[in-house]
């Protein structure tokens, strides 16, 4: 049984409810990838401050609690129209509007003296590319922003590549995962687009299904090598 971490935000901001938020509530709490195989997974949530510093405290302490095979952090970014798995974590908080702790940075790296920038360790784009074939709104992002998202993610890609894989502990994988506005959430602005809480949520389930397929077919194919060597 595999177990996911997805964390999501408090509402931020102007907004009185936060998408990502009512996404992780709806998303369901187990599930399998196929019928009668041991492939369930069990999906664990968290809300998180949306906070540069209790929000990227509050993940490493979910996962030190939680041990995670992957974890999907969500974040709401209001006017983009897809759901939007991120490729680059980078190392700067510069922020437009102050957190939720009346904390603005400007210019400060999340880690200082820390490597500029991760990728995520997951294929974002092989998942992208079969969520968009299946039909589902799914766009690879290049920039998380350099607000709370990206500094949990930083946080994140950081902590994942600080833990060491071996026989006893599988690869951790991590990335973050921007959603659009839902259209049920409570003050929306009119101007932005949003999309159906029911075609959001499955959208991020299929994505969290897929990286977990490649997942166990990484694991497969290192177990193979190592049989041959
Ligand atoms: N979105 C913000 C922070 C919390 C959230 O849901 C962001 O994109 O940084």
């Amino acid at each position: 049984m595999r177990t996911v971490l997805v964390t999501a935000f408090e509402p931020f901001g102007a907004d009185a409810e936060n998408a990502a938020a009512l996404v992780c509530d709806a998303l369901p709490d187990e599930g399998c990838l196929a019928e009668g195989k041991a492939t369930g997974y069990r999906v664990v949530k968290r809300i998180l401050p949306t906070e540069f510093r209790a929000g990227a405290q509050a993940l490493l302490q979910a996962m030190e609690e939680v041990r995670p095979h992957l974890v999907l952090c969500l974040g709401q970014a209001g006017g983009r129209s897809e759901v939007t798995p991120e490729r680059i974590a980078v190392n700067l908080m510069d922020a437009r509007i102050p957190d939720n702790a009346g904390r603005q940075p400007d210019e400060e790296p999340v880690v200082p003296g820390g490597l500029p920038a991760y990728f995520t360790n997951v294929p974002v784009k092989v998942a992208v590319r079969a969520a968009q074939k299946a039909g589902y709104p799914a766009a690879v992002s290049d920039t998380a922003g350099t607000y709370v998202c990206n500094c949990v993610f930083y946080t994140l890609m950081d902590r994942i590549a600080a833990t060491p894989a071996n026989e006893a502990t599988p690869p951790l994988w991590g990335d973050f995962i921007h959603v659009p506005y839902v259209q049920e959430q409570k003050g929306i602005p009119k101007d932005k687009p949003a999309r159906t809480l029911t075609e959001i949520t499955e959208t991020v389930r299929f994505l969290l299904e897929e990286i977990l397929r490649q997942m166990k077919h990484f694991e497969e194919v290192s177990q193979g090598c190592t049989t041959m060597s």
